[in-house]
């Protein structure tokens, strides 16, 4: 709390009026253990926001007049346990909350250091992806994995988001499908922030936990992608830092202008495969017409 409270303090003194910390930002990034039964984790769930712990950030950001996002592992009054994000506007208040949608790795003891266990503690996100107002600005929550996948940043663009808030924790061992080599992680993190900032004219602002963390190495890379995709400002090191960028509501214009202005150039009508279809099926056959003598 000290660390994150130090953190909103230099931001306010910056000017900033909007501040993004990582997901599972109160405990060590646990899924990476298994343990024999999912309550044996309940330590690191909170069971509600904000409570004596984190009571003191909310208490400081009010007095600074700074809105936040706060990553946490969340269990329910009915025993439910969701990968949860808090948003938090400048009067202190919760505004409104995200459970993770896109869960990563696996549900079984795969007998490794480092495993990605999200789907054992986590029940997928049952709130969709919700648009709240902080400082201001209509700000789009997602989790960290979500922000490789592009349904994320549309549906969140579809609600009028300006920016999108993405915590994350993306390690450099042991997740399933992912290439170890740390400059092709980096890669792929700035790939998918960047193209889901461009393709939706939005901000990404993207908040890693990075160094290393009860032995297993984040690849941090902290960032912030206005809607051209550029990336203005990053993370230059391991360590607690602040990633600052100013926001322009202008920088958005030009790219909802024209290339994507989504009431005149989207069409829903040839988009059904995407709502209807979670895995890959047989193509669909579309017949045209007219056109040929024989
Ligand atoms: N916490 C995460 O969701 N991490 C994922 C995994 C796959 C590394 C990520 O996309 O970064």
């Amino acid at each position: 709390m000290r660390r994150l409270i130090a953190l909103l303090e230099r931001a306010a003194a910056h000017g900033c009026r909007l501040v993004v910390f990582p997901e599972l930002t109160l405990t060590t990034f646990f899924p990476r253990y298994f343990l024999p039964s999912p309550e044996m984790a309940e330590k690191y769930f909170e069971r509600e926001m904000p409570n004596a712990d984190t009571q003191p950030l909310f208490d400081r950001a009010r007095e600074l007049g700074v809105a936040f996002v706060l990553g946490y592992a969340e269990l329910t009054p009915d025993q439910r346990r969701f990968n949860t994000v808090c948003a938090v506007d400048v009067d202190g208040t919760i505004v409104g909350s995200y459970r993770k949608i896109h869960l990563p790795g696996h549900a079984e003891d795969r007998k490794m250091e480092h495993q990605h266990l999200e789907k054992y503690y986590f029940e997928v996100g049952d709130v969709g992806f919700p648009v709240v107002t902080l400082a201001g600005l209509k700000v789009g929550l997602a989790t960290c994995n979500d922000r490789r996948w592009a349904e994320t940043y549309r549906v969140l663009a579809l609600q009028g988001a300006d920016l999108v808030a993405i915590g994350y924790n993306t390690p450099v061992s042991g997740v399933p499908g992912m290439n170890p080599e740390p400059h092709r992680m980096m890669e792929e993190h700035l790939l998918s922030v960047r193209a889901g900032a461009y393709q939706n004219a939005l901000w990404v602002l993207a908040a890693a936990k990075s160094g290393v963390e009860d032995g297993q190495r984040l690849i941090g890379g902290s960032c912030i992608v206005t809607p051209g995709g550029d990336v203005v400002s990053r993370a230059t090191g391991d360590g607690d830092e602040l990633v600052i960028g100013a926001y322009d509501p202008g920088v958005a214009e030009p790219f909802r202008a024209e290339m994507f202005n989504f009431s005149r150039h989207r069409r829903p009508e040839h988009y059904q495969l995407i709502v209807e279809r979670t895995g890959v099926g047989e193509p669909v056959v579309a017949a045209i017409a007219g056109g040929h003598d024989d």
